[in-house]
This record gives C-alpha cells, structure tokens and sequence, in this order.
C-alpha cells in the first residue's frame, strides 16, 4: 500500500519551528503494523510553492493520503484534498488534528476530504487501513472515531474512539527519520541550541473558556522514564541539545516533574529544556528545583490583569499568584514569557487599564497580547454562535479566516467597536512598552549564561530573525 502523508504549512511569516507529532507519530505506527510505503511531505518545513507540491502529489500515485494540523489550516487542508483528487480521484484522503476533530462536518462538505478522524489516531488509523486493504470501499460504520459521508451524501459521525489509556504504550514517538530533522533544528522553538520541541502528554484539568482541549480533562503523559529515553534516542541521533516541552501543562503532575528532573540531572545533564507553567501551581520548590535541572523558561498564559475578566474566562488563577510566580521566576534568573488576551466578550476600558497597570506594576510588557479568538471547539466559539457574531452558515468562511491570534478576526466584547479594539491593541501595547525598564545588556547576558551553561554562546550567533522570535516568545528578553 502506498501512502502519502502531508504536513500543510503554518505561520507562514515565521521560520517552521514545530515538528508535526500527530502526522510523524501516526506514520510509525503505519510502518509497524502495515507493509507500506511512506512518502511524508513536511510541506511546513520545506516551505514548497503550490506548482511544487502539486507535481509531489501527481508523482505519487497512492491508496491513502493522510493530511491533518491545527485550525489555521483549514484551507490548506481544503487546497490539498482537492489536488489530490484531480490527479488521483481514486485515492481515499484522511484528515484529522485540530481542524478536522473541531469541525468534522464543515471540513467535509467544504472539501474532498473522505473521513475525518475525530479523536486521537493511533486506533484509528489501524481500523481504515485494515478496511481499506480488505476492499476498496469499505463500510465505514464500525469504525469508531470518524466522519464521512455515506453514499447519498449524508455525513455520518460515528461514536467516538475512547481515549488511549497508557500513552508508553499505545502511543509512538514521531517517526523522526521520516522529517527533515535539520530544518527544524535549525530553528530553535523557545530555547537555544539544536531545540526540538516534545509533547509528553494530553489533556489539561482546567476549563479555559478560550481554550480548546480535545483529550478532555484528565492529564494523561508519558511516564518520565518515557521521556528520558526519548531525550537519549534525540540527542544521540540528532545530536539535540535543548527539548521545548509544548505539552498543554507539563508541570501538572508535579511528583513526573521532579522526576524527569533526577533523571536529566543524572542522564543528560547537558541537556536544557522550557515547558509550559501556571502560576497557580509554580511554588518556590518547583521554581528552584525545575531551575537547576536545566530549565530555562517556563512559559505562563496570564491572560489579564483584571480578576473580573479571570474570572469571567474561567481561568481559576489570581493577580496575587501571578504576582508572586513573576516575582519567583526573577529571583532565580528565569525569564518571564507572558501571555495577554484582549478582548474577550466582558472586556471594557476598565478591564484593559487594569491589564496595562498589572504590566507596569509588574515590570512587564504587553508584547505577547492576542487577540481573543473563539476557535472551533471552545466556550468561546459556542458563545460566538450562540450571540450570532459567527453566523451559523457562516462558519467556512470564519474559519477560512484564521490565523494567528495577533490578528484581529471577530469582536467578541460589547465596550468596543472592531476599530476601537484594534487600537486598543496597539495602545496597550504601548502603554506597557514605555514603561517597561528592561535590564542591561550586560546583566541580560549573564542571565543567559548562568541559565545556558555552554549552550550560551548560541545566543550570541542567533540571526536577527531567530532573535526577533525569541524576544516575541520572551525566551531570551523579559527578565
Ligand atoms: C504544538 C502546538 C502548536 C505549534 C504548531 C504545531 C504543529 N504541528 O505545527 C505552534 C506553536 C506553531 C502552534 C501555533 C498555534 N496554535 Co497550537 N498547539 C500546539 C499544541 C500544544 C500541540 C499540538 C500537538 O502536536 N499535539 C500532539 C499530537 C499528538 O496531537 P494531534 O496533532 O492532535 O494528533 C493526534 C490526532 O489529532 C490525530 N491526527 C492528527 N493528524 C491526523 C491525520 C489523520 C489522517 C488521522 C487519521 C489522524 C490524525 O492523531 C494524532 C495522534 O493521536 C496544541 C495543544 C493540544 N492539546 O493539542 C495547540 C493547539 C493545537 N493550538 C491551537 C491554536 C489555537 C494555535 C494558534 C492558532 C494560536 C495562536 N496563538 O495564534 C497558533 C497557530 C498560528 C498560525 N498562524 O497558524 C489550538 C487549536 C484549536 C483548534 N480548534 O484547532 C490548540 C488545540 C491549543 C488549545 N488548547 O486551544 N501550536
Ligand atoms: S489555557 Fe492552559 S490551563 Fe487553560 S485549559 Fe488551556 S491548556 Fe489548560
């Protein structure tokens, strides 16, 4: 069986940072289970025109295509299945990740998409490659998981595949060989360094109402053992030298956490790493212990500085604990990569003037403010559809819109015209800029060696492109 996997292309204005780890993971399970062959197009990695990967995919006649990413890419996924089909109309093209699991049925109506997978894809995939080797047009209805369109054109949406219990287990690691390792490692995600980034686990317990949590609440992960023999097969076949951890929460389980640190301290002590935090959580022992087992940066979504508007997202985290975990995270020379969201649907003047004055009183800036984006699958897009400012016909051409967060797609608040939210933007963003007292030069650069060790020098060689990136992301600025 010959199968083609493709990797659409995302932040198309920055440098490609992430591996795909649905996608890779999922083609190490084919290669396991099945005889087959792979052709993995990391279209995001090696940024191809469209004349380009239209010939890739006419040069590659295959029974299976399997594309899949984040929201934003949507069109991409739209684009790809339709090329598809034109050179190979017998080809049975599968979609999944957050796009395809967040709106299953709009994706397929609006593409030539076959079945979208609506879960997690390890079972899945095994089941449609199985039904696709016993015939050519298989039943599709015991197959958990997945929506398609029946022979009327009826789109049918199976029960849901349970979620994987034991990640070690039932999970791969990506299929490394199959991507271009070196693009990616070329381009650090949040540290320095040959910095690949690493998902260790799936789900968060809280409910953010901007958030989208398609593993539901239970935090399940890889056990630190796990984790530890992945950084060794990493380092010793790619030579990597700093793991960014994107998990949803990493820190989660804290008794993981302070085990994964014994076993890099023991293991690969020259290994560094960031991961995402919470403040509620983050307490001195954490900070201290995560910091000298090669931590350089925990990153914190604190959303906003007002308790109204934490409240109001569902955030269950205080102005108090975001001031003591800044206030920990510079007594030991950590950074301090902040994220801000303005405008969500209670957002007034008020609201906004409590943020900027939280940055200022905090020594902070705004740089990393979004826009509040109700993305398929949250809260947020519910209340969105419900107050009609997404039309419910009108979610193709919603979606055909997003991209990152920075940009302005929908106004969710009723303080605000569209144009005085964009300026908001701006002027907060400013506000906090001029107030921000950064420290030296000098004092930054001994932040960055006591944090890198060796990995330090790195910092100085970084081309101004990865410099702008790591400033946005607070990597190496924000102390
Ligand atoms: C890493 C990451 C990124 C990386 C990119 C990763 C990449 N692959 O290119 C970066 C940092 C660039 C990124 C950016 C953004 N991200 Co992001 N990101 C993630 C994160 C943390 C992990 C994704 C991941 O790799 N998961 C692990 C793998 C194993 O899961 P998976 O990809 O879903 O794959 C599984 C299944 O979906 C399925 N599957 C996947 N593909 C396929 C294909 C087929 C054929 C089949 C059968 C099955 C299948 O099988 C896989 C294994 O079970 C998720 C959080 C999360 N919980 O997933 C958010 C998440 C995907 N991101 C999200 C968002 C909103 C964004 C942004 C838009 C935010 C922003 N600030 O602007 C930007 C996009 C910007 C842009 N311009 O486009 C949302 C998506 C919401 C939605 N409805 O789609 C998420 C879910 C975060 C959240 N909790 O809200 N992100
Ligand atoms: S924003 Fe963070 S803490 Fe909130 S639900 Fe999402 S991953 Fe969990």
């Amino acid at each position: 069986m010959k199968v083609l996997i493709i990797n659409p292309p995302i932040r198309l204005d920055d440098k490609p940072r992430n591996i795909p780890h649905g996608l890779a993971i999922l083609a190490n399970i084919l290669r396991q289970k099945f005889r087959c062959q792979i052709l993995f197009v990391d279209w995001n990695a090696h940024r191809y025109s469209i004349e380009k990967i239209k010939a890739i995919i006419k040069s590659f006649p295959c029974d299976v295509a399997m594309i899949g990413g984040l929201i934003p890419t949507y069109k991409y996924l739209i684009k790809i299945s339709n090329i598809i089909k034109k050179y190979h109309p017998k080809t049975k093209i599968l979609a999944g990740g957050s796009a395809a699991m967040s709106i299953p049925k709009v994706l397929l109506e609006n593409s030539m998409i076959d079945v979208v997978c609506t879960g997690e894809g390890e079972v899945t995939i095994v089941r449609l490659i199985e039904s696709f080797q016993q015939e050519e047009n298989p039943d599709f209805s015991t197959i958990r998981g997945i929506a398609y369109s029946d022979n009327e054109g009826k789109i049918l949406v199976n029960e849901p595949e349970p979620l994987i219990q034991n990640l070690d287990q039932d999970s791969l690691l990506p299929a490394y060989d199959l991507l271009p390792m070196n693009i990616y490692l070329a381009n650090p995600v949040a540290g320095l360094g040959r910095d690949i980034d690493f998902i260790s686990g799936r789900g968060c317990p809280y409910h953010c109402t901007f958030c989208y949590q398609p593993w539901g609440h239970k935090n399940r992960k890889h056990s630190s053992g796990f984790i530890k023999d992945a950084i060794l097969f990493l380092k010793k076949n790619y030579q990597v030298n700093f793991i960014s951890f994107q998990d949803d929460l990493f820190i989660a389980d804290k008794k993981r956490l302070y085990d994964f640190c014994e076993l890099r301290n023991r293991y690969f002590p020259d290994i560094y790493w960031s991961c995402t935090g919470r403040a509620n959580i983050c307490d001195e022992e954490l900070i201290k212990i995560v910091r000298e087992s090669g931590c350089t940066l925990i990153s914190y979504g604190f959303e906003s500085g007002s308790q109204r508007m934490l409240n109001s997202m569902n955030k269950k985290i205080n102005l108090d604990q975001m001031e003591h975990v800044v206030d920990l995270n510079r007594k030991y020379g950590l950074p301090i990569p902040v994220s801000f969201i303005l405008g969500m649907p209670d957002e007034n003047e008020q609201s906004c003037k409590e943020t900027v004055e939280f940055c200022i009183k905090n020594n902070l800036t705004l740089d990393s403010l979004m826009f509040a984006t109700p993305y398929p699958g949250t809260a947020l897009y519910d209340f969105a559809i419900k107050t009609g400012r997404i039309k419910k016909n009108g979610i193709h051409d919603f979606v055909m819109r997003l991209g990152d967060a920075r940009d302005f797609v929908v106004n969710l608040t009723d303080s605000f015209t569209d144009e005085e939210l964009k300026r908001k933007y701006n002027e907060m963003i400013s506000l906090a800029k001029k107030a921000y007292n950064p420290i030296s030069q000098n004092e930054i650069e001994e932040k960055i060696k006591s944090l890198y060790g060796p990995l330090s020098e790195m910092f100085f060689n970084l081309s101004s492109e990865d410099k702008e990136h790591q400033a946005k992301h607070g990597a190496i600025g924000l102390f």
